[in-house]
């Protein structure tokens, strides 16, 4: 007597099943997300430094840096892409905007007198490539 089953016939039906079901949780209409929507970096300067020290960016990027003091007045700058705003004592917070359009690292400069630090109070802006847009 022969010992052939017939268990192969049945293995398709469920494959089937499941790939019907994925189909259906597929969302109908994605959120479209504003490109142009700035990030928004927080930023203290204090005597007499910037904190954080390196602010990290990706090229074409739109940052909303929001600057205020710790103590007295200060300054940002970021020459390249003039970035130039006093920040006044008392911790209220100045806006500035910019666009990343070049590569590279710059430097962020208190642009007010602050006191006997100042010379040293830098912060650096790194701006790297976009990912997939290296030449
Ligand atoms: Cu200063």
């Amino acid at each position: 007597m022969s010992l052939n089953t017939a268990f192969d016939c049945v293995a398709g039906v469920s494959t089937a099943l499941l790939v019907f079901a994925g189909a259906a949780v597929a969302p109908s209409a994605p959120k479209p997300q504003p490109v142009s929507d700035p990030r928004v970096v927080e930023v203290v300067a204090k005597r007499f430094a910037f904190e954080p020290t390196r602010i990290d960016v990706t090229e074409g990027e739109t940052i909303r840096l929001m600057v205020r003091s710790a103590d007295g007045v200060h300054g940002i700058g970021i020459k390249k892409f003039k970035v130039a705003e006093e920040i006044p004592r008392g911790g209220q917070p100045v806006m500035v905007e910019f666009t990343a359009t070049a590569i590279g690292e710059f430097e962020i400069l208190c642009s007010e007198y602050c006191g006997k630090g100042h010379e040293g109070m830098k912060g650096k802006l790194v701006v790297r490539a976009r990912e997939g847009a290296r030449r």
